[in-house]
């Protein structure tokens, strides 16, 4: 009778033991824009040149990073924020978690927020100015998911008068199409 027991122990964790990994990682949701550089939390691996193949391409590596899915975006909490810059055909209702709440989440600290989209284009701008209630990285724009090939995965979007500087005549430095947010 002991030893059935001690059986059904063995049994119990050998199905438990592979799971824990899944159930406090990403769900097999894949990761759709990374935290890297000055981040306290990392939940990756450091860059790899051949498993990073697009990092790479951008000639991008990291020792540390922090990289999130859509659903650990969405459970950070989903704001809402309606914009209309000039150079757009219309107002756009953005959702998605603030950008200072995934900047907490992945132990980012530091005082420049670069975020780079597949394109290549890259805005850099002071991390002080990036915390505020209606800075958003955007996943969703009027109730669509943001996509590849659209302007997705991530769009960071603010209000005009967010940067020092900032032209309130067009949406210069929204970066769309955003995968890789770097914290110097
Ligand atoms: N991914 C990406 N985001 C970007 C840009 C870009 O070239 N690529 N251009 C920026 C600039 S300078 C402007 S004015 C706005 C609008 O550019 P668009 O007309 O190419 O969308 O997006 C900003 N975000
Ligand atoms: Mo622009």
């Amino acid at each position: 009778m002991f030893s059935k027991t001690l059986t059904r122990l063995a049994l119990v964790l050998a199905l438990a033991i592979p799971a824990l990994p899944a159930m406090a990682g990403s769900g097999g949701a894949e990761a759709i824009v990374t935290v890297t550089g000055a981040v306290s939390q990392p939940n990756r691996p450091p860059f790899d040149a051949f498993r990073d193949g697009f990092f790479a391409f951008h000639n991008v590596t990291f020792a540390k990073a922090h990289a999130f899915t859509r659903p650990e975006l969405k459970a950070l909490g989903m704001h809402e924020v309606t914009l209309h810059y000039p150079n757009w055909p219309a107002a756009i209702t953005f959702r998605g978690p603030r950008l200072r709440d995934v900047l907490a989440a992945a132990g980012a600290s530091g005082t420049t927020i670069t975020t780079q989209a597949l394109d290549g284009y890259a805005a850099a701008q002071p991390f002080a100015a990036l915390q505020g209630d209606d800075v958003l990285l955007a996943i969703e724009a009027d109730g669509q998911p943001l996509a590849i090939g659209g302007r997705g995965p991530t769009w960071l979007v603010f209000p005009p008068g967010t940067i020092p500087g900032q032209s309130a005549a067009t949406d210069a430095g929204l970066a769309w199409a955003v995968f890789h947010i770097k914290i110097e």
